[in-house]
């Protein structure tokens, strides 16, 4: 056993000789002093090792093996009923000082966030074995690449990290002698005494996930679940990233984007190649629009996928932006997932997949509402008997934030250039919320200026609203508000500043457009279908991309007519249209307010230009009848 407080001797810690990386060995020597674990185990990341930690999960009862004729090579998790999403309140930004972090993020002074963590990890992986989790987030080796090292208490969280990231040995030879990597810490809290019976899940009560921005590390304590755990995702690719690109930009001028988008490719029926980026908030179908079908009269064109929820973006050479997806996996919420919803996403799903709280089919397979008819009896994700009668007494089957994680490779319809170190050149961004009301279908902004606020002001309808009552929009800007790792105004400041830099340099910057896919007509039901149909929007504009798309300029943009768009092989029509596009000043007047409810929450370092955008355009809304 390990029993020391004091870093142990490095020679000490059975590091492959691959591991030439002073800073590496030293770290993990100190942390292993810290956590006490009785054992270190360095993560290749090959098969052999995925298929062993699985086998000692299925025996520990972490993992149920699901039954190789329907879903081979699959597993399923079922997590502690306490430990079942993201920790949004128990999440920190640990800035030297707070106007660093900025009003939406929660802080906490680092010497004093640094002694409470001291604290709860002295020991806390006793009886257990620590592993050394080394992974790339992007290509290896891309120059828009970077490397984390996770050392965690948790088998579950290095078979998640190997079909997440670009993980195992071959990480050692990009890292070399010197090179830098993030260092993430994660424990599930949970010592376990000598000898003593484990439980399926550990895990604390107590939850902390810390970054500390300014030293890049990240501390992750008593959740092993998703974004808590699998610390390369949103703690590493969009809260520390995020930082880094904003911080880059004071080195040479201008820095990169960690972005909470998709990245898709578009194929056109003759033949053209277009990329486009996509940020959504939760729960507006980001999953369904990057893996896209295009429907019935619009054969020919192919939607092809990069990624699925985080986009690294850089200025490349020739002026255009480039973007990489720096994860190789999906981690994404199963309910509602059908074949018809996203036939694609099922067909990823077919083996090689570890579920976390979906719930268990007596055949040894999964279901989740929304997959198809309820069998006759399950198992629910809290391993207690369910039938349809529970169903209809609101008893779910799978939680409805239950998910599955699978290998980029596993999708059909994965784009070739997805794993291009240079990453692909974007010629369009996208942002949508869900809103019933007020937003119109879509509405591309006149210049980058106008892009940023409609980006920063952007908002979203919580779907959990009373019955009868409409939603609360919760602005969600960028929708970074749980993901960006230091001062939203700052953030705001950097998409200005770098599209400035851009344009003085001569590049021709990607349009921005606007989406809402969620208005309603007057009984409260969608009026646009979605899904697949989206393809028809997302052709105007690439159109307009190429520029010969028509449109029709108004108060805040250019929106299609209803003759702008295809309808081959839909049914929709022009009133239906109106419906989700048109504009309603006394509603915009009343949206105008809320803005200035984000301004006034971000007006430390808030950009003038924003709030000149907001005058010119409540400008020309003045000027409309109504
Ligand atoms: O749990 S994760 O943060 O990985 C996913 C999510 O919350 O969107
Ligand atoms: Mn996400």
């Amino acid at each position: 056993m390990l029993q020391t407080n004091k870093a142990l001797k490095t020679d000490a810690l059975g590091a492959p000789p691959a591991v030439k990386n002073r800073s590496v060995l030293d770290w993990v020597a100190g942390i292993a002093g810290l956590t006490k674990p009785d054992r270190i185990v360095w993560a290749d990341g090959s098969k052999e090792e995925y298929d062993r930690l699985c086998d000692e999960m299925v025996a520990a009862g972490t993992l149920r093996r699901l039954n190789p004729a329907k879903r081979p090579d699959s597993y399923l998790a079922w997590s502690d009923p306490g430990d079942v999403a993201r920790v949004e309140d128990r999440t920190f930004i640990c800035s030297e000082h707070q106007s660093d972090a900025g009003p939406t993020n929660h802080w906490i002074a680092p010497a004093e966030m640094r002694r409470t963590l001291d604290g709860l990890f002295d020991g806390c992986m006793s009886g257990r074995t620590m592993y050394v989790i080394p992974f790339s987030m992007g290509p290896l080796g891309s120059p828009i690449a970077q490397i984390g090292i996770e050392l965690s208490d948790s088998p579950y969280v290095v078979t998640n990290m190997r079909l997440m990231t670009r993980m195992g040995a071959a990480v050692w030879d990009v890292l070399g002698t010197d090179g830098e990597f993030v260092p993430c810490v994660h424990s599930a809290g949970m010592p376990r005494a000598a000898g003593g019976k484990d439980v399926p899940w550990p895990c604390n009560k107590t939850k902390y996930i810390v970054h500390f921005p300014e030293s890049r590390e990240i501390w992750s304590f008593g959740s092993g679940y998703g974004g808590n755990a699998l610390l390369g995702k949103k703690c590493f690719a969009l809260r520390i990233a995020s930082a880094m690109g904003r911080n880059a930009a004071q080195d040479d001028g201008q820095g990169w984007l960690a972005e909470h988008m998709l990245i898709l490719g578009v194929t056109s029926p003759e033949g053209r190649n277009y990329h486009v980026a996509a940020a959504f908030p939760s729960a507006c179908g980001k999953t369904n629009f990057a893996m896209l079908i295009p429907p019935k009269g619009m054969e020919g064109w192919k939607v092809t996928t990069i990624g699925d929820d985080i986009a690294w973006i850089k200025p490349g050479k020739d002026g255009r932006l480039y973007a990489i997806n720096p994860e190789a996996g999906y981690f994404g919420v199963a309910p509602g997932t059908n074949d018809k919803s996203n036939y694609n996403c099922m067909a990823s799903l077919r083996s090689g997949v570890i579920f976390t709280n979906v719930a268990l089919t007596d055949d040894g397979d999964v279901w989740w509402e929304g997959m198809s008819e309820p069998p006759a009896h399950l198992m629910d994700w809290q391993g207690r008997d369910w039938t349809p009668a529970n169903g209809k007494a609101g008893r779910k089957a799978a939680h409805p934030n239950a998910r599955f994680t699978v290998a980029a490779t596993q999708n059909p319809v994965i784009d070739p250039q997805w794993d291009d170190p240079e990453g692909v050149a974007i010629d369009a961004f996208i942002f949508g919320g869900r809103r019933s009301t007020t937003v119109p279908l879509v509405t591309q902004a006149r210049d980058w200026g106008e892009g940023v606020y409609m980006a920063a002001t952007m908002g979203s309808e919580t779907t959990a609203a009373a019955a009868g009552k409409q939603g609360v929009v919760r602005r969600d800007p960028f929708a970074m508000l749980p993901f960006c790792g230091y001062n939203m105004s700052d953030y705001f400041a950097h998409w200005l500043n770098l599209g400035a830099r851009m344009q003085s340099a001569g590049a021709k910057l990607p349009p921005i457009f606007c989406v809402n896919w969620f208005r309603t007509d007057a009984n409260g039901k969608f009026v646009w279908p979605g899904f697949g149909e989206n393809m028809r929007v997302l052709k105007w504009m690439l159109q307009r991309v190429d520029g010969h798309g028509s449109g029709e300029e108004h108060v805040f943009g250019v929106s299609p007519g209803y003759g702008d768009l295809t309808w081959d092989g839909m049914a929709f029509t022009e009133s239906q249209y109106t419906t989700i596009t048109s504009i309603d000043p006394a509603q915009w007047r009343e949206e105008f307010k809320l803005h200035d409810q984000l301004f006034a929450k971000l007006k430390a370092g808030l950009p003038q230009e924003l709030l000149a955008t907001r005058r010119s355009l409540e400008a020309k809304l003045d000027k409309q009848p109504g």
